[in-house]
């Protein structure tokens, strides 16, 4: 995988700076060792037809490379944890895979669910009404996680490209001090967090927004 290239959006409110999903596809990139640009959308030009035929539903990320374009986060991570045995190592691909799975598509979508209410729809009534039920469906998988994390410091016992979507799945309720409330997890989230990968490529996508911001002005 050579000349990568990553689109995000070129601006973002600052409630969504650190958790674009581009996020996820620059750390994989950081801890595989391979070095990539970045590429920016205007969130107005995302349906334009040009973008359109790299993402067909005019989102990001986007990864573009001398193996082609690649859509969807979760196959983006995964294509790079192709490339490093250190993501995905040999003798644990299946679970690996499996944990990938598990952070897309058994917590993510209630996590996520829980962080658009909160981020974009906190003064509706229907938010209001339906955020109990959201937050307990939102617990019950952080129960889960703990639980599975005792005794192990990664979701495998050593990082993998599973760790780096659970991690960026688990910030989307970073608004919230629900994570904080298991210990364990609360744990397990800053000890990825604190990889050089991770806060590199936290540094850089938060100064790809302040530079962009910087030139519109
Ligand atoms: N399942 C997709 C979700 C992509 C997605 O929803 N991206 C957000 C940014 S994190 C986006 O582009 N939102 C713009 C919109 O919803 O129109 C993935 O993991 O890549």
């Amino acid at each position: 995988m050579e000349n990568i290239a990553v689109w995000g959006f070129r601006s973002v409110p600052p409630f969504a700076q650190g958790l674009v999903r581009d996020l996820r596809v620059r750390w994989a990139l950081g801890e595989a060792g391979l070095a990539y640009e970045s590429r920016f959308i205007d969130v107005e030009e995302r349906h334009s037809d040009a973008y359109r035929r790299k993402h067909p539903f005019g989102l990001v990320p986007v990864l573009e490379s001398s193996d082609g374009t690649l859509i969807e986060s979760g196959a983006i991570v995964h294509a790079i944890a192709e490339h490093c045995e250190a993501l995905m190592p040999a003798d644990r691909r299946a679970e690996t895979l499996a944990w990938m799975f598990a952070a897309l598509d058994t917590v993510e979508p209630p996590v996520w669910t829980l962080s658009v209410m909160d981020l974009q729809h906190h003064d509706e009534e229907w938010a209001r009404l339906r955020r109990p039920g959201a937050v307990s469906e939102v617990m019950a998988r952080l129960a889960a996680l703990s639980e599975w994390l005792d005794g192990c410091e990664y979701l495998l016992g050593r990082f993998t490209a599973a760790d780096i979507l659970m991690t960026t799945t688990l910030r989307f309720i970073r608004h919230t001090d629900l994570v904080a409330g298991f210990p364990r997890l609360d744990a397990y989230v800053k000890r990825c967090e604190a990889r050089p990968a991770f806060q590199a490529a936290l540094h850089d996508q938060l100064a790809d927004y302040a530079r962009n911001e910087s030139v519109a002005a």
